[in-house]
């Protein structure tokens, strides 16, 4: 009688079998990807956790009015107070951002496991809480 329950029924399946091969792909090892955005002053979220050596992909979105930067500095260091020019030395990794920008940059973890300083590097950034932190896990 009802003609739609028995054309609905093969239309659930479907929908059954795209679930669970998305779900599947998911599974396998797709490239990570991070999200982020930067806002006048701060990073958001401050803080994510990647393996040791793992290919991922940032994708950075700016909010804010100022220029602002990612830096990422070297294990085992950190701008302390302020970012000046002896932490220039100690940069493993930037990308600038004026606002509106939006970028997609792909991005090797380090290898070295441990936790790893992000930090805007504009004056004042820092300390007005642009700071967050990298934790990279042993790899898999
Ligand atoms: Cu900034």
């Amino acid at each position: 009688m009802n003609r739609n329950l028995f054309t609905g029924k093969p239309l659930t399946l479907l929908a059954i079998i795209l679930a669970l091969a998305l779900t599947a792909c998911g599974a396998s090892g797709s490239p990570t990807r991070i999200n982020f955005t930067m806002t006048d002053f701060a990073f958001s979220p401050n803080e994510f956790t990647i393996p040791a050596g793992q290919e991922l992909t940032l994708h950075i979105t700016h909010h804010g009015s100022v220029q602002h930067n990612f830096i990422l500095m070297k294990y085992g260091t950190d701008a302390g107070e302020m970012f000046d020019e002896a932490d220039k030395a100690n940069v493993f990794w930037e990308v600038d951002l004026q606002p509106g920008d939006s970028k997609t940059i792909a991005f090797a973890a380090p290898e070295q496991p441990g936790t790893y300083q992000i930090i805007c590097g504009m004056p004042g950034h820092l300390q007005s809480g642009m700071v967050g932190k990298l934790i990279v896990t042993e790899g898999q």
